[in-house]
Protein backbone atom coordinates (compact mmCIF):
# COMPACT_ATOMS: atom_id res chain seq x y z
CA UNK A 1 0.00 0.00 0.00
CA UNK A 2 1.32 3.25 -1.13
CA UNK A 3 1.11 5.40 1.99
CA UNK A 4 3.27 2.35 3.54
CA UNK A 5 6.12 3.15 1.29
CA UNK A 6 8.22 5.93 3.05
CA UNK A 7 8.04 4.55 6.25
CA UNK A 8 9.22 1.17 4.40
CA UNK A 9 12.07 3.44 3.05
CA UNK A 10 12.59 4.73 6.16
CA UNK A 11 13.36 1.67 7.68
CA UNK A 12 15.30 0.18 5.20
CA UNK A 13 18.18 3.72 5.40
CA UNK A 14 17.97 3.32 9.08
CA UNK A 15 18.74 -0.01 9.40
CA UNK A 16 21.29 -0.16 6.20
CA UNK A 17 23.98 -2.80 7.88
CA UNK A 18 27.47 -1.06 8.53
CA UNK A 19 29.18 -3.21 5.87
CA UNK A 20 28.14 -1.04 2.91
CA UNK A 21 29.91 1.73 4.98
CA UNK A 22 33.91 2.45 4.08
CA UNK A 23 36.11 4.78 5.32
CA UNK A 24 37.01 8.69 5.04
CA UNK A 25 39.92 10.62 6.81
CA UNK A 26 39.29 10.47 10.37
CA UNK A 27 42.54 12.77 11.57
CA UNK A 28 46.20 13.54 10.61
CA UNK A 29 48.36 13.60 13.54
CA UNK A 30 52.08 15.66 12.81
CA UNK A 31 54.81 14.86 15.65
CA UNK A 32 52.16 13.24 17.79
CA UNK A 33 49.90 16.33 17.24
CA UNK A 34 46.30 15.86 16.42
CA UNK A 35 44.40 17.95 13.28
CA UNK A 36 40.67 16.50 12.81
CA UNK A 37 39.25 15.37 9.51
CA UNK A 38 35.98 15.37 7.89
CA UNK A 39 32.92 12.85 9.00
CA UNK A 40 31.02 13.11 6.20
CA UNK A 41 28.33 10.62 7.76
CA UNK A 42 27.68 13.04 10.12
CA UNK A 43 25.02 16.31 9.49
CA UNK A 44 28.74 18.56 10.25
CA UNK A 45 29.16 21.83 8.76
CA UNK A 46 31.08 21.54 6.12
CA UNK A 47 33.88 23.97 7.26
CA UNK A 48 34.48 23.97 10.80
CA UNK A 49 37.24 25.98 11.18
CA UNK A 50 39.18 23.82 13.31
CA UNK A 51 38.88 20.84 10.48
CA UNK A 52 41.78 20.34 8.11
CA UNK A 53 40.31 17.69 6.04
CA UNK A 54 38.31 18.89 3.06
CA UNK A 55 34.56 18.19 3.48
CA UNK A 56 32.40 15.97 0.97
CA UNK A 57 29.52 14.87 0.14
CA UNK A 58 30.36 11.10 0.43
CA UNK A 59 27.76 10.42 3.23
CA UNK A 60 27.86 6.76 2.73
CA UNK A 61 31.97 6.88 3.54
CA UNK A 62 31.85 5.13 -0.12
CA UNK A 63 33.68 6.29 -3.70
CA UNK A 64 34.60 7.72 -6.52
CA UNK A 65 33.63 4.90 -9.31
CA UNK A 66 36.08 4.89 -12.69
CA UNK A 67 33.39 6.20 -14.60
CA UNK A 68 34.25 9.52 -12.67
CA UNK A 69 38.18 9.26 -13.73
CA UNK A 70 37.97 12.67 -15.71
CA UNK A 71 35.10 14.42 -13.46
CA UNK A 72 36.24 16.99 -10.38
CA UNK A 73 34.85 14.50 -7.70
CA UNK A 74 38.24 12.48 -8.03
CA UNK A 75 40.36 15.01 -7.68
CA UNK A 76 39.22 15.82 -3.46
CA UNK A 77 36.14 13.27 -3.35
CA UNK A 78 32.61 13.93 -4.26
CA UNK A 79 31.80 17.72 -4.31
CA UNK A 80 35.12 18.07 -2.62
CA UNK A 81 35.46 21.41 -0.58
CA UNK A 82 38.57 23.05 0.80
CA UNK A 83 37.93 24.17 4.89
CA UNK A 84 39.66 27.47 6.20
CA UNK A 85 42.23 26.15 8.34
CA UNK A 86 45.89 24.55 7.35
CA UNK A 87 47.91 22.14 9.60
CA UNK A 88 50.84 23.87 10.42
CA UNK A 89 53.77 21.43 9.23
CA UNK A 90 57.86 21.44 8.79
CA UNK A 91 59.61 20.03 5.53
CA UNK A 92 60.78 16.69 6.59
CA UNK A 93 58.27 15.91 9.35
CA UNK A 94 56.20 13.45 8.50
CA UNK A 95 52.04 13.21 8.41
CA UNK A 96 50.20 10.32 9.52
CA UNK A 97 47.16 10.22 7.59
CA UNK A 98 44.43 8.11 9.77
CA UNK A 99 41.27 6.66 8.39
CA UNK A 100 38.29 5.23 10.26
CA UNK A 101 38.95 2.08 9.90
CA UNK A 102 39.58 0.03 6.65
CA UNK A 103 37.99 -3.57 5.58
CA UNK A 104 40.69 -6.28 5.10
CA UNK A 105 39.32 -7.61 1.93
CA UNK A 106 39.67 -4.14 0.35
CA UNK A 107 43.49 -4.83 -1.04
CA UNK A 108 45.00 -2.32 -3.41
CA UNK A 109 47.29 0.51 -3.51
CA UNK A 110 47.98 3.84 -1.23
CA UNK A 111 48.81 6.80 -3.05
CA UNK A 112 49.76 10.25 -1.80
CA UNK A 113 50.18 13.68 -3.66
CA UNK A 114 50.91 17.14 -3.00
CA UNK A 115 49.74 20.39 -4.73
CA UNK A 116 50.74 23.72 -4.14
CA UNK A 117 48.18 26.83 -3.38
CA UNK A 118 50.53 29.21 -3.88
CA UNK A 119 50.36 31.77 -7.09
CA UNK A 120 46.32 30.12 -7.85
CA UNK A 121 43.74 32.57 -8.17
CA UNK A 122 42.06 33.29 -4.40
CA UNK A 123 45.41 31.92 -3.06
CA UNK A 124 45.02 34.99 -0.84
CA UNK A 125 43.55 32.24 2.37
CA UNK A 126 45.71 29.58 1.38
CA UNK A 127 43.99 26.03 -0.16
CA UNK A 128 40.72 27.60 1.60
CA UNK A 129 39.94 29.71 -1.60
CA UNK A 130 41.29 28.17 -4.39
CA UNK A 131 39.96 26.35 -7.36
CA UNK A 132 40.60 22.57 -6.90
CA UNK A 133 40.13 21.41 -10.66
CA UNK A 134 43.40 24.45 -10.55
CA UNK A 135 45.53 22.05 -8.20
CA UNK A 136 48.27 20.73 -10.26
CA UNK A 137 50.20 17.46 -8.39
CA UNK A 138 52.89 15.96 -7.69
CA UNK A 139 53.03 12.28 -6.63
CA UNK A 140 54.69 11.42 -3.28
CA UNK A 141 54.06 7.85 -2.60
CA UNK A 142 52.87 4.56 -4.85
CA UNK A 143 55.17 2.77 -6.59
CA UNK A 144 56.62 0.87 -3.41
CA UNK A 145 56.07 -2.61 -3.93
CA UNK A 146 52.34 -2.73 -3.39
CA UNK A 147 52.02 -6.53 -3.51
CA UNK A 148 54.54 -8.81 -2.17
CA UNK A 149 53.93 -12.63 -2.27
CA UNK A 150 54.39 -13.62 1.01
CA UNK A 151 54.76 -17.68 2.45
CA UNK A 152 50.70 -18.33 2.05
CA UNK A 153 50.59 -19.34 5.76
CA UNK A 154 51.14 -15.71 6.52
CA UNK A 155 47.86 -14.78 4.88
CA UNK A 156 47.35 -10.85 5.26
CA UNK A 157 44.00 -8.93 4.04
CA UNK A 158 42.09 -10.67 2.00
CA UNK A 159 43.74 -12.23 -1.29
CA UNK A 160 46.19 -15.58 0.23
CA UNK A 161 49.53 -15.00 -0.08
CA UNK A 162 49.53 -11.10 -0.87
CA UNK A 163 50.78 -8.51 1.27
CA UNK A 164 49.27 -4.77 0.17
CA UNK A 165 49.70 -1.52 0.89
CA UNK A 166 46.06 -1.93 2.60
CA UNK A 167 47.46 -4.72 4.50
CA UNK A 168 50.49 -2.62 5.83
CA UNK A 169 48.18 0.39 6.21
CA UNK A 170 45.57 -1.90 8.43
CA UNK A 171 48.05 -2.95 10.52
CA UNK A 172 49.26 0.20 11.16
CA UNK A 173 45.92 1.23 12.96
CA UNK A 174 44.35 2.01 9.56
CA UNK A 175 47.15 4.95 9.11
CA UNK A 176 49.09 5.45 5.98
CA UNK A 177 52.48 8.11 6.73
CA UNK A 178 53.59 10.45 4.21
CA UNK A 179 57.04 12.14 4.57
CA UNK A 180 56.36 16.45 3.49
CA UNK A 181 60.00 16.60 1.28
CA UNK A 182 62.91 18.35 2.88
CA UNK A 183 63.55 21.76 1.66
CA UNK A 184 59.77 22.54 0.25
CA UNK A 185 59.04 26.04 -0.12
CA UNK A 186 56.78 28.31 2.52
CA UNK A 187 53.09 28.30 1.84
CA UNK A 188 50.06 26.07 1.75
CA UNK A 189 49.61 22.82 -0.55
CA UNK A 190 47.03 20.12 -0.21
CA UNK A 191 47.66 16.94 0.76
CA UNK A 192 45.72 14.25 -1.26
CA UNK A 193 45.94 10.52 -0.18
CA UNK A 194 43.69 7.59 -2.04
CA UNK A 195 42.75 4.21 -1.52
CA UNK A 196 41.99 1.90 -4.43
CA UNK A 197 40.13 -0.93 -3.03
CA UNK A 198 40.45 -3.88 -5.97
CA UNK A 199 38.25 -6.39 -4.77
CA UNK A 200 36.01 -6.20 -7.60
CA UNK A 201 38.61 -4.96 -10.04
CA UNK A 202 38.47 -7.77 -12.38
CA UNK A 203 34.79 -6.33 -13.98
CA UNK A 204 35.34 -3.09 -15.64
CA UNK A 205 34.61 -0.66 -13.75
CA UNK A 206 34.74 -2.18 -10.38
CA UNK A 207 37.72 -0.29 -8.73
CA UNK A 208 36.89 2.24 -5.88
CA UNK A 209 38.95 5.32 -5.15
CA UNK A 210 38.74 6.83 -2.20
CA UNK A 211 40.31 10.13 -2.16
CA UNK A 212 40.46 12.29 1.08
CA UNK A 213 42.44 15.84 0.98
CA UNK A 214 43.57 18.09 3.81
CA UNK A 215 44.75 21.57 4.16
CA UNK A 216 48.81 21.92 4.96
CA UNK A 217 51.20 24.93 5.86
CA UNK A 218 54.26 23.96 5.04
CA UNK A 219 56.74 26.38 7.08
CA UNK A 220 60.23 26.33 5.96
CA UNK A 221 63.00 28.09 7.81
CA UNK A 222 66.86 28.95 6.88
CA UNK A 223 68.32 27.93 4.36
CA UNK A 224 65.37 25.60 2.86
CA UNK A 225 62.84 28.37 2.56
CA UNK A 226 62.89 29.81 -0.99
CA UNK A 227 63.77 26.45 -2.67
CA UNK A 228 62.06 22.54 -3.26
CA UNK A 229 64.80 20.50 -1.87
CA UNK A 230 65.33 17.40 -3.91
CA UNK A 231 61.43 17.27 -5.00
CA UNK A 232 61.27 17.43 -8.71
CA UNK A 233 57.39 19.54 -8.84
CA UNK A 234 55.35 18.06 -11.19
CA UNK A 235 51.79 19.29 -12.31
CA UNK A 236 49.43 16.87 -13.06
CA UNK A 237 45.93 17.22 -13.05
CA UNK A 238 44.14 14.30 -11.03
CA UNK A 239 41.11 14.36 -13.70
CA UNK A 240 44.15 12.71 -15.62
CA UNK A 241 45.45 10.37 -13.18
CA UNK A 242 43.78 6.94 -14.25
CA UNK A 243 41.69 5.56 -16.81
CA UNK A 244 39.20 2.55 -16.28
CA UNK A 245 41.10 0.21 -18.50
CA UNK A 246 44.52 0.57 -17.05
CA UNK A 247 46.66 -2.67 -16.11
CA UNK A 248 46.55 -1.72 -11.97
CA UNK A 249 42.26 -0.72 -12.43
CA UNK A 250 40.91 -3.45 -14.45
CA UNK A 251 42.97 -6.52 -12.34
CA UNK A 252 41.97 -9.60 -11.18
CA UNK A 253 43.33 -9.93 -7.26
CA UNK A 254 42.70 -13.06 -7.42
CA UNK A 255 45.24 -14.54 -9.76
CA UNK A 256 48.08 -11.88 -9.40
CA UNK A 257 51.73 -12.39 -9.07
CA UNK A 258 53.01 -8.88 -9.93
CA UNK A 259 51.05 -5.48 -9.91
CA UNK A 260 51.26 -1.85 -12.09
CA UNK A 261 50.64 0.73 -9.92
CA UNK A 262 48.30 2.83 -11.59
CA UNK A 263 48.81 6.91 -11.85
CA UNK A 264 51.85 8.93 -12.75
CA UNK A 265 55.02 7.85 -11.09
CA UNK A 266 56.75 9.13 -7.98
CA UNK A 267 58.17 12.33 -8.61
CA UNK A 268 61.87 12.35 -8.59
CA UNK A 269 62.90 13.61 -4.75
CA UNK A 270 60.48 12.11 -2.85
CA UNK A 271 60.96 10.19 -0.05
CA UNK A 272 58.00 7.40 0.57
CA UNK A 273 57.83 5.93 3.97
CA UNK A 274 58.74 2.67 3.80
CA UNK A 275 56.13 -0.68 4.33
CA UNK A 276 58.43 -1.35 7.74
CA UNK A 277 58.60 2.14 8.79
CA UNK A 278 54.61 2.29 8.68
CA UNK A 279 52.90 2.23 12.11
CA UNK A 280 50.30 3.55 14.38
CA UNK A 281 50.55 6.84 16.07
CA UNK A 282 50.02 8.06 19.08
CA UNK A 283 48.25 11.56 19.74
CA UNK A 284 49.75 13.67 22.32
CA UNK A 285 47.68 17.04 21.90
CA UNK A 286 44.95 18.41 20.03
CA UNK A 287 46.51 21.19 17.32
CA UNK A 288 46.09 24.16 16.54
CA UNK A 289 45.40 24.65 12.87
CA UNK A 290 46.12 28.40 11.24
CA UNK A 291 44.20 30.56 8.76
CA UNK A 292 46.00 31.87 6.05
CA UNK A 293 46.28 35.30 5.34
CA UNK A 294 47.56 37.60 2.47
CA UNK A 295 48.99 34.26 0.65
CA UNK A 296 52.22 34.62 2.85
CA UNK A 297 51.15 34.63 6.53
CA UNK A 298 49.23 32.47 9.20
CA UNK A 299 47.10 33.50 11.86
CA UNK A 300 46.38 30.74 14.49
CA UNK A 301 42.89 29.80 14.06
CA UNK A 302 41.43 31.83 17.25
CA UNK A 303 38.81 29.84 19.21
CA UNK A 304 38.29 26.29 20.52
CA UNK A 305 39.84 23.91 18.42
CA UNK A 306 37.64 20.70 19.44
CA UNK A 307 34.86 20.28 17.49
CA UNK A 308 31.20 19.48 18.46
CA UNK A 309 30.46 15.94 18.62
CA UNK A 310 27.39 14.78 16.38
CA UNK A 311 25.12 16.64 14.33
CA UNK A 312 25.31 20.73 14.36
C1 LIG B 1 44.00 3.44 16.73
O1 LIG B 1 43.32 4.58 16.29
C2 LIG B 1 42.18 4.89 17.06
C3 LIG B 1 41.47 6.03 16.37
O2 LIG B 1 42.23 7.16 16.40
C4 LIG B 1 42.62 5.23 18.47
O3 LIG B 1 41.49 5.51 19.27
C5 LIG B 1 43.36 4.03 19.05
O4 LIG B 1 43.87 4.38 20.31
C6 LIG B 1 44.51 3.64 18.13
N1 LIG B 1 45.11 2.42 18.62
C7 LIG B 1 46.42 2.24 18.68
C8 LIG B 1 46.85 0.90 19.16
O5 LIG B 1 47.20 3.10 18.37
C1 LIG C 1 39.29 -14.01 -11.11
O1 LIG C 1 40.17 -15.13 -11.12
C2 LIG C 1 39.66 -16.24 -10.42
C3 LIG C 1 40.75 -17.32 -10.38
O2 LIG C 1 41.16 -17.63 -11.68
C4 LIG C 1 38.38 -16.72 -11.08
O3 LIG C 1 37.84 -17.80 -10.36
C5 LIG C 1 37.38 -15.58 -11.13
O4 LIG C 1 36.23 -15.96 -11.84
C6 LIG C 1 37.99 -14.35 -11.78
N1 LIG C 1 37.04 -13.25 -11.66
C7 LIG C 1 36.55 -12.60 -12.72
C8 LIG C 1 35.49 -11.59 -12.41
O5 LIG C 1 36.93 -12.79 -13.85
CU1 LIG D 1 33.55 -1.40 0.80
Amino acid sequence: MTPHLPSLLLTLLTFTPPALSHSHLSHILINGVLYHGFDPRLNQPPNHPSRVGWSSAAFDDGFVAPANYAHPDIICHKAGTSPPAHAPVRPGDRVLVQWNGWPVGHVGPVLSYLAPCSGLKGSDWGCTGVDKTELRWTMLDGSLPVMELVDGRRRMGGVQGQRWATDVMIAANNSWTVAVPAGLETGAYVLRQEVVALHYAAERGGAQNYPVCVNLWVESEGHGAGGKGGLEMDAFDARGFYREDDPGLLVNVTTLTSYSVPGPTVAVGATPVQYSEQSAGIARVEGMPVVVAGGTATVAFSGNPTPTKGPG
